[in-house]
């Protein structure tokens, strides 16, 4: 039977990102449609039913489908220049559970799935979770269709090249009843587990987050020809809204960051006309207030500079306490194993609005996600695994 490290390295060249570094996978380009066909394979060649429903995640069923069903899985696409483990751990942890239940001579008493949902990241379209997001309608069919990935492409025309019906798109109250219970095993981002020691811990909750775009608009010109007094420079408030960000998230005890700035058209020898500034704003609490701060100060540093700013919100998640029975009997499978909150967003902080959810972490020694240095050791991987596979029998069996 292959080990979590072995199957993780079967799709570890896919989507390498040369420029950047790490991969980049996202939804329906070449790397994530080669991840979707190595998980198709993956999950036939163990007798799994494959199907992908009217969101394009995919579903994997051992046995026949049906409703109540305990439901597993992740994510397989990636930020720009992401690790190897955030999101094909999941999806890797759950098929290597399904080998270790059926070894042992296991088979589900209730309907059991693997799920692989679509665009977690947002790397494409922009909008995390767009996968499960459409599954629960926790976004409009009509704004998710019209969603457009950086080269102008409307997600509605990418699922059609896809060989979806994006008409189709939106909450799939079917699917929904067939999740009886979720559960998503995820590498850890960031320290909890190396401070503490173990392998494995089991989700307490996710902080509320969201996402804006302010757009500065001024006046393009000549980056030579044109006096420092005469322009309308929209880099300079949008340098300031990147360093107010951070002072108003330490004073806020929250997080905020510009990890995507976008100059248009982009010249080095050209003032650029507009700069988009994508905010990520994550806290216990003080999200919207945070963002209400920083939109009044990127209004004033616009105006300082004869320009203007557009604040529009692409996404917003609010805090996520999973489900605490479901957390304390997984604490209690699994062994008084540490209980963790996590910064960082996930399917199952969808789904937990709808379906009893639970998430397990596995140890990450570089505490570093979301770049090139996100790494599990093989070791720990495996007794990921194995937790999972407790879990799932112990959900599955009776
Ligand atoms: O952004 C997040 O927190 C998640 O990794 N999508
Ligand atoms: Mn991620
Ligand atoms: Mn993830
Ligand atoms: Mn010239």
């Amino acid at each position: 039977m292959a080990r979590v490290g072995e199957l993780l390295g079967a799709i570890d060249g896919v989507g390498a990102d040369r420029r950047r570094g790490g991969f980049s996978r996202h939804v329906f380009d070449d790397a994530e449609r080669q991840l979707r066909e190595w998980f198709v394979e993956q999950a036939q060649a163990r007798g799994l039913q494959v199907e992908t429903d009217r969101n394009t995640n995919i579903w994997a069923w051992w046995g026949e489908p049906g409703d109540g069903a305990v439901v597993t899985g992740s994510h397989l696409d990636s930020v720009p220049g992401g690790g190897a483990f955030d999101g094909p751990l999941g999806v890797v942890s759950a098929l290597s559970a399904v080998d270790l239940l059926r070894a042992k001579g296991f088979r589900p008493s209730r309907p059991f799935a693997v799920v692989v949902f679509a665009e977690e990241e947002g790397g494409r379209f922009g909008v995390p979770c767009l996968g499960s997001r459409l599954l629960t309608g926790t976004i409009d069919a009509d704004r998710a269709r019209g969603l457009r990935d950086p080269d102008g492409v409307e997600f509605g025309e990418a699922m059609r090249a896809f060989g979806a019906a994006p008409e189709r798109a939106g909450r799939d109250d079917a699917a929904l009843r067939r999740i009886g219970r979720f559960v998503e095993l995820h590498v850890e981002q960031g320290r909890g587990l190396i401070d503490l020691g173990g392998p494995v811990a089991v989700a307490s909750s996710i902080l509320e987050h969201g996402r804006w775009r302010v757009r500065f608009s001024g006046q393009g010109n000549h980056a030579g020809a044109t006096l420092i007094s005469d322009r309308s420079d929209p880099m300079i408030p949008a340098s300031r809204l990147v360093l107010a960000a951070r002072d108003v998230a330490q004073r806020c005890d929250g997080r905020a960051t510009v990890g995507r700035l976008v100059p248009n058209p982009g010249g080095t020898n050209v003032i650029p006309s507009t700069v988009d500034v994508w905010l990520d704003v994550r806290s216990s609490g003080a999200t919207r207030p945070m963002v209400h701060d920083l939109s009044g100060m990127a209004e004033e540093f616009a105006a300082a500079e004869g320009c203007r700013a557009e604040v529009s919100e692409e996404s917003y998640g609010d805090t996520v306490h999973f489900d605490a029975a479901l957390r304390d009997e997984l604490t209690g499978l699994l062994g008084d194993v540490p209980v963790l909150p996590t910064g960082a967003g996930h399917d199952a902080g969808i789904l937990a609005a709808e379906v009893p959810t639970a998430m397990l972490f596995v140890r990450n020694p570089t505490g570093i996600s979301h770049a090139p240095e996100e790494y599990a050791e093989p070791d720990d991987c495996d007794a990921g695994a194995h937790a999972l596979a407790r879990v799932l029998e112990h959900l599955a069996g009776s």
